[in-house]
Order: C-alpha cells, then structure tokens, then sequence
C-alpha cells in the first residue's frame, strides 16, 4: 500500500483538506515528509496548468492516485440529478474534463458530492435513472480512466451514504472502470462494521481514504488503524491510503503525523 495526501488546487469551503493552494511549496514538503502521492482536489480542470502540474510531481516523483471532483457541486452547485438538465449536462461534462487529466496524470477520477441531492420535486425513480445514465456516460467516455463511487455520510449526502448502496449502484451502472472509494469517516457513522464493508468492497474497492475518527489525522481519534490495514491486506488491496484529514493542528503536524502513524502499518 502506498500513502498519499489530499491538496486543493484552490481554496474552497470544504474543511477536511491538508493543504490548500500553493502546489509547488506544498508537494516538495509533502514529498519530504515520506508521502508517495498527491490527490488532488481540482473545482474545475480549464482552471489549472494541467503540463505545469504533471511537470512538478514528476519531478518529485510523486503520484496522483486520484482527482477529487466535489467541489464542482460545493463551489458552483454543478450535480448529475439536478431538476435543471443544463445542470447535469455540465456536471457530466466537468466529470469528463476531469477525466482527460486524470488520464494525463495517471489518476482515478472520484464521483462524491457531484453525485448531488435528491430534490423533492423529482420521483426517487428518476433521481436513480439520471444517476445511472450520467455514471454510464462518463464510464463510456474512457474505459482506461476509473471512476471510483465514494459513499459520504447522510449528514453531508443523501444519495449514496453507505457501502452496500456504492455496490449497488457500481453494480446498475455495470462498467469495470467503476468502483468504490471507502472513507474511513464515512464508514464510522455509517457502517456496522468498517472490516465487512471492506470485505464487501474487494476487488471492486479502487481507493481508500483515511481519517480518524474526528477527521483529524491517523492517530488522533479511536479508529481501529492496525486491524483496518490488515483488513485492506486481507482483500489484497494495493492502492492508496490517502489523508483527508482536517488541517488541524495545523497543515504540516497533521502531515507529519500522519506518515509517523501510518508507516507502523502500511
Ligand atoms: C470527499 O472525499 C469526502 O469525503 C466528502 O466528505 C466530501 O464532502
Ligand atoms: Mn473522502
């Protein structure tokens, strides 16, 4: 397993994120601090240097597992099941940019919050149908680049909050290049058990996201770190464990320890 760490290309209203902007004097410190990768967290793709970006981590020799894609909804309100068709039509179309440089990047491409809410006003049946249809088209789009489904707690999501509905949809949508991201944060409010739902994922899970408890960093809350890798060992996967973690107490500790923590188990 290799470790990573969230950085937003932008700075942006969601909270559990390390490191915010400045990408070259954050991913060198990165870099020093022993991660092996970068996620990165990008509103919109026409807003960065896509040659610039994958120029500095290649020369850092750090990979991007995966291009986090929420703020699209968080920032512009961009959803695959919004009553207005515009608006999914440009929430399919920012998950295929995101698609072309995740391509360029190596990286996975991840379906959270741009999945958007269920609207009173639309029949769960059609919620269901704009979802599957908006997953198949960008899944069509390019077999090589993976989209991976994450479930998100109900008290930030209502469409998608725990594993078994992840498998669900992955399994509606029926395309190989779709798959699951498990979050650690998630999984302790929604999951019965963190180990059986990654026995449930298997195969199927393409991305791991950490967090303890509190979404401080690994170590500051009461998860079960030990017993959750050797239940990601046990399913034999190989990706990433990737820290989106509150920047608490501040960005550079939350990594430090973070790598000090992990590496005990990783
Ligand atoms: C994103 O990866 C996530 O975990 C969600 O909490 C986004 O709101
Ligand atoms: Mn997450």
């Amino acid at each position: 397993m290799k470790l990573g760490i969230v950085l937003s290309t932008q700075s942006a209203k969601f909270s559990a994120l390390a490191y915010k902007g400045q990408l070259a004097e954050n991913a060198a410190k990165i870099k020093g601090y022993g991660f092996d990768g970068i996620e990165l967290a990008i509103r919109d793709p026409k807003l960065v240097n896509q040659a610039e970006i994958k120029s500095l981590l290649t020369e850092l020799e750090l990979t991007v597992p995966a291009v986090g894609t929420g703020q699209a909804f968080g920032e512009e309100g961009l959803s695959f099941v919004h009553p207005d068709q515009t608006i999914r039509h440009q929430a399919i179309d920012r998950i295929k940019a995101q698609m072309h440089l995740a391509e360029m990047l190596g990286a996975m491409v991840i379906i959270g919050l741009i999945r958007g809410f269920r609207d009173k006003d639309v029949s769960t049946h059609q919620t269901d149908t704009w979802l599957v249809e908006a997953l198949r088209g960008c899944a069509q789009e390019n077999e090589r680049v993976k989209l991976i489904i994450e479930p998100i707690n109900r008290y930030e999501c209502d469409l998608v909050c725990t594993v078994q509905e992840g498998m669900e949809l992955m399994e509606k949508v029926e395309y190989p290049n779709v798959g699951l991201l498990l979050d650690t944060f998630h999984m302790n409010i929604e999951e019965p058990s963190i180990y059986e739902s990654i026995r449930l994922a298997k195969e199927r899970l393409y991305h791991f996201h950490i967090a303890d408890s509190n979404r401080w960093y690994p170590g500051a809350g009461h998860l079960n770190f030990p017993k959750i890798i050797d239940t990601l060992s046990e399913v034999d996967y190989q990706g990433y464990v990737s820290a989106e973690i509150l920047p608490l107490p501040d960005p550079d500790t939350a990594a430090e320890r973070t790598v000090a923590y992990m590496q005990n188990y990783i």
